[in-house]
């Protein structure tokens, strides 16, 4: 199979983590879809990464899509089988991917052209990001769908939304301000399938 990527993308990195947890080969394309030549298009025609290419030539996108197909394959269950046990699992994701949303929505406004940029916009991204965080550590230290005993696709999306916000915002110093979700979050990114994905320098 093919994972179509961006090396700093964190919804790409959750994919390859993933695939890295549960030892499946595959092949890697990089590619940057923001790249007036990107093919990620030809791919998924949201012209997102990551991408998936499967060895039966089907294409799969969305992270949370991509992680479930790789739980039919083989390695251990990312989600829960029994689908209420699964749901709290898919809400700790959720919000750990709507944090990452939010960042991405906050970084691209500030790459624009100073006089372009919208503060309120980015002030409105920032608060969605503090009162995710603050929900994460709460639920990371009621383990409700996340920090169990069993490496889930919440923990490593939670892994990733923290890696990204090293990589673009590390001025927010979420550590200082999430204690707990930081004591958790060393171990967790300390991973090999971690170390081994981390992003560029910016
Ligand atoms: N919900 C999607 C988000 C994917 C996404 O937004 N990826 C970004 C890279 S970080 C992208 O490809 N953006 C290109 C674009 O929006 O045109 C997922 O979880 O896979």
């Amino acid at each position: 199979m093919k994972l179509v990527a961006s090396l700093t993308s964190p919804y790409a990195r959750k994919i390859r983590v993933a695939l890295a947890e549960k030892n499946l080969p595959f092949e890697l394309e990089v590619d940057i879809p923001w790249l007036a030549d990107t093919r990620v298009p030809s791919y998924n025609p949201l012209g997102k990464v990551p991408a998936l290419v499967a060895d039966d030539g089907e294409l799969w996108f969305d992270s949370p899509v991509i992680a479930e197909y790789l739980d039919t394959l083989a390695g251990p269950l990312l989600l829960p089988a029994d689908r209420a046990a699964a749901l709290p699992v898919r809400q700790a994701e959720a919000l750990a991917d709507g944090i990452t949303d939010a960042a991405v929505a906050a970084f691209l406004e500030g790459m624009r052209p100073a006089e372009r940029q919208d503060p309120a916009a980015i002030e409105r991204q920032l608060g969605k990001i503090s009162r995710g965080l603050t929900a994460l550590e709460a639920r990371v230290a009621q383990r409700k769908g996340c920090a169990g005993e069993a490496l889930s696709i919440a923990d490593i999306a939670i892994g990733c939304t923290l890696g990204y916000l090293d990589l673009r915002f590390a001025h927010l110093g979420w550590r200082a301000a999430h204690p707990q979700l930081a004591a958790w979050a060393a171990g967790l990114l300390a991973r090999p399938s971690f170390t081994t994905t981390a992003p560029p320098a910016a």
